[in-house]
């Protein structure tokens, strides 16, 4: 724990890679934190509960992500799904062996009636992780993705065809009947700063705000709210954010990302490729911080959580 920010509540609202590398470096900057993830990629294969997003964030936090992909565990085999394709399974979404022993306890657990936040608190507990990581809701959502060739169910558009589609649409099936989980609008409502993490604004954001009475408990709030840009320089940082905006009708960039989410924050963290935006982000009154937004490495990750906290004090 690092002096001076032990008691510094902190709030990340996440997808997966930027959500797990924007908690890391708060967790790493000591804060008090939780890390509300969305649940909307969540997916059934094989007869096991999937989260992507979850698994994401806690095997960052834990020090066990895959970091140059982005998913799984570092140091993955795969002998398991070998075995499974020799028996005629399907092998496009690929489990590693480690991964996988995730997922079968999960699975487990959640047929015994335990709910998926008891569950993911249960597995990142386990493994070392010490913020809460806490999924958006117990409920299912699932996000469904319209293309010009017919409606995707998201791990077939994200995974199975490569997010090569054109995106027009998106539903996040369930979602109206779908209750916050257990926290999760206490975190959101009390803490001193939440962060809306640079993760797509309509894969991972919208899915978590559009929980019933997430995004009260964020207009609401008393915490300083802060988003961080996916996009840097007119591109994402990873995965299809930037050609959705465009097919959404968006503008490309941290200032159309900036609009999605007036209103919903107050300050708006920018990569300095794009300073020369800050002047129409901060027209739309909104606080600005200009500062390098790609988090590399840990020290990358945890110097942008410093400068968030920060910026959120003064
Ligand atoms: N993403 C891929 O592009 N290919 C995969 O085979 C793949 C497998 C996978 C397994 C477990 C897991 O937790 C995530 C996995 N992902 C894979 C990533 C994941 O589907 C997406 O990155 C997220 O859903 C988007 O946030």
């Amino acid at each position: 724990m690092t002096e001076g920010v032990a008691t510094d509540a902190v709030t990340v609202l996440a997808g997966g890679v930027g959500g797990a590398r924007l908690a890391h470096g708060m967790d790493r900057a000591g804060a008090d934190l939780t890390v509300v993830v969305n649940v909307a990629d969540d997916v059934e294969l094989h007869g096991l509960a999937i989260s992507p997003d979850l698994d994401t964030v806690t095997y960052t936090l834990a020090g066990l992500a895959d970091e140059e992909r982005g998913w799984g565990v570092v140091g993955e085999t795969y002998a398991t799904l070998e075995a499974m394709g020799r028996l005629g399974e399907d092998t496009w979404f690929t489990l590693g062996d480690k991964d996988l022993a995730t997922h079968v306890v999960r699975t487990a657990r959640l047929r015994a009636g335990a709910p998926l936040s008891a569950v993911t608190a249960e597995l990142s507990r386990a493994l070392g992780v010490r913020a809460r990581v806490v999924p958006v809701t117990d409920d299912r959502v699932a996000t469904l993705v319209d293309t010009p060739g017919g409606r995707l169910g998201f791990q077939e558009y994200f995974v199975g065809r490569q997010h090569a589609d054109d995106v027009v649409g998106l539903v996040y099936d369930g979602i109206e009947a779908a209750r916050p989980a257990p926290g999760v609008v206490e975190a959101v409502r009390d803490a001193r700063v939440v962060v809306v993490a640079p993760s797509n604004p309509f894969l991972s954001v919208a899915p978590v705000l559009g929980v019933p009475g997430v995004r009260e408990a964020l207009v609401g709030s008393r915490a300083h709210r802060v988003a961080v840009s996916p996009i840097v320089g007119g591109r994402a940082i990873k995965g299809p954010a930037a050609q959705m905006l465009a097919t959404l009708g968006h503008e490309v960039s941290a200032l159309g990302v900036a609009r999605l989410y007036t209103g919903l924050v107050d300050h708006m963290v920018i990569d300095e490729r794009d300073a020369h935006l800050a002047e129409d982000v901060a027209a739309l009154g909104l606080r600005v911080l200009v500062t390098d937004t790609v988090m590399g490495g840990a020290d990358g990750r945890e110097r942008l959580a410093r400068e968030i906290l920060a910026a959120t004090r003064g």
